[in-house]
């Protein structure tokens, strides 16, 4: 599993604070703590403000790539933040995302097909999110068309088939499995990624909700999220899923992190 850690996202209260305090030491703490966790990559979300995003995504930027070497997913639909990002970047990059909608196919694609960076396409358009999984693939169908016209590779894209909050329509999740069972029959060697904590979003017990959630997408073709690495329970669930559909041989990847200490739920 390519795990992206979410950690770093200005709508999250704390974070949000820190950045507009410059406080350094808590979003390297954030970084170095996902790292540690096992992270591919940070996402790095700023989440302020159009006219302050762009100082705000340079500076997250700097802040991390101080202590860390972790590839970073720049997340933000707001080309100007991206550019300045894209420029400030040491290690490779994610761009996340590009959807159907006309700024992001005109402003977000060619950046990321200029800097040749991984990214993230999102099956949303000027009508919002389809309902059906069959009208989310025209979406995708289109995005992938776009982005491997302008020179990237199948295996750079992350194709998200989108979770929405359970607690919005409990007919959701179904949705989102049998999109990703169908990415996976059109384009074998993309990645399949998703915002997996938006699952849970207004509900309690939201780490069991999204354990279940993420066993359910790993057995449909899912090989990515962006997640909270630093939860052991999703973390051992998702190393068990990932054990029970023949992705992990000789159990070894499971077997490793149990006794790294990496699972051990007693400890923090
Ligand atoms: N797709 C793509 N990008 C995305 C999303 C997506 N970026 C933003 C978002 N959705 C994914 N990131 C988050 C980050 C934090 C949370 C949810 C989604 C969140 N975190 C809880 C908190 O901060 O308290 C903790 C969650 C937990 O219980 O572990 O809610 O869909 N391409």
């Amino acid at each position: 599993m390519i795990v992206i850690g979410e950690k770093i996202n200005g709508t999250r209260k704390a974070v949000g604070n820190a950045i507009r305090a410059r406080d350094k030491q808590l979003i390297q703490d954030l970084a170095k703590h996902q790292v540690d966790a096992g992270s591919d990559f940070l996402d790095v979300n700023a989440g302020t403000p159009r006219d302050r995003e762009p100082d705000d995504m340079v500076w997250l930027v700097e802040t991390i790539q101080e202590v860390c070497e972790t590839p970073l997913c720049l997340d933000t639909a707001n080309p100007k933040a991206l550019l300045a990002g894209l420029k400030q970047v040491r290690f490779p990059t994610m761009v996340n995302s590009v959807t159907g909608e006309k700024p992001r196919i005109d402003g977000i694609l060619p950046l990321a097909c200029e800097f040749k960076t991984n990214v993230i396409l999102l099956p949303i358009d000027d009508g919002g999110i389809p309902k059906t999984s069959n009208s989310r693939m025209v979406i995708i169908e289109e995005l992938v068309n776009l982005a491997k016209g302008g020179g990237l590779l199948e295996e750079q894209l992350y194709i998200d088939p989108l979770a929405i909050a359970i607690s919005t329509g409990t007919e959701g999740a179904l949705v989102t499995f049998d999109t990703i069972r169908k990415i996976r029959e059109m384009y074998p060697k993309a990645h399949v990624t998703i915002g997996l904590s938006n699952i849970s979003f207004g509900m309690p017990l939201r780490s069991i909700i999204n354990q279940s959630f993420l066993s359910m997408l790993v057995l449909s073709g899912l090989d990515s999220a962006i997640m909270n690495p630093n939860d052991r329970l999703l973390k051992g669930t998702m190393l068990a899923s990932e054990m029970l559909v023949n992705k992990d041989r000789h159990c070894q990847t499971f077997s490793r992190a149990y006794r790294s200490g990496a699972l051990n739920i007693h400890e923090k």
